[in-house]
């Protein structure tokens, strides 16, 4: 599958303003992925195809959970989880992507996860600091992005469980996980803790 008719094939999936946003994080993961020492192909490809079934309804989300085997625990959590999912399911199921790799910097990129891998810090990152990101604390995420990829995500996941405990949501367990882990990470890392 060539690249651009992937990405003709992702815009044709969502909204303007969503494409747009698609634009800088992957804009954002190359560059990432070039300060870090990731791989840019692919941090290109896992951006490109994060957001693929962000638009996509509800229930036809609800569906694919249930009959293509995904976790049924996303259901009893928020909507907003599912496209991740969903998308790493889908850019398989009709482009035939099957970097493991990628697929997983796709699942992961809404929740994290422990044991993030490169790509998945890349991509997860990218998504909250793309440039079209407007909400309060971004300007020092992406400041701390400067510093590392551990450090800013501990702040992004932190911020996000604040919104939620703020809102009286659920919060899916993995994003405790994720956060904990890193801070573990950045512990054991020299400049760390
Ligand atoms: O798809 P995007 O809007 O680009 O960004 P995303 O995939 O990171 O989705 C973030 C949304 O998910 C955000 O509005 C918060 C919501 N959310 C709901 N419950 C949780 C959650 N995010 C995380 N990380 N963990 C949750 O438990
Ligand atoms: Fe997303
Ligand atoms: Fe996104």
């Amino acid at each position: 599958m060539n690249l651009e008719a992937l990405r003709e094939a992702t815009r044709a999936q969502m909204p303007e303003k969503r494409w747009q946003h698609t634009l800088g994080v992957v804009d954002t993961a190359i560059k990432l992925a070039e300060r870090y020492g990731g791989d840019p192909a692919k941090a290109e490809l896992a951006a490109l195809l994060h957001d693929y079934s962000k638009a996509w309804a509800i229930d036809r989300m609800e569906k694919i959970i249930r009959e293509q085997g995904l976790p049924e625990e996303l259901l009893a959590h928020d909507k907003e989880l599912w496209h991740a999912h969903v998308g790493a399911w889908a850019v398989r199921a009709e482009h035939g992507i099957d970097d493991e790799e990628v697929l997983d910097a796709i699942r992961y990129h809404t929740s994290g996860r422990e044991n993030m891998t490169k790509l998945d810090k890349i991509v997860c990152l990218a998504d909250y600091i793309e440039p079209g990101r407007d909400f309060p604390g971004v300007e020092r995420l992406r400041e701390i992005a400067e510093a590392g990829l551990e450090q800013a995500l501990v702040a992004a996941f932190g911020s996000t469980i604040a919104v939620l405990i703020e809102r009286g949501k659920r919060i899916f367990p993995l994003t405790v996980l994720a956060r904990n882990d890193l801070i573990r990470q950045i512990k054991h890392l020299p400049n760390g803790g």
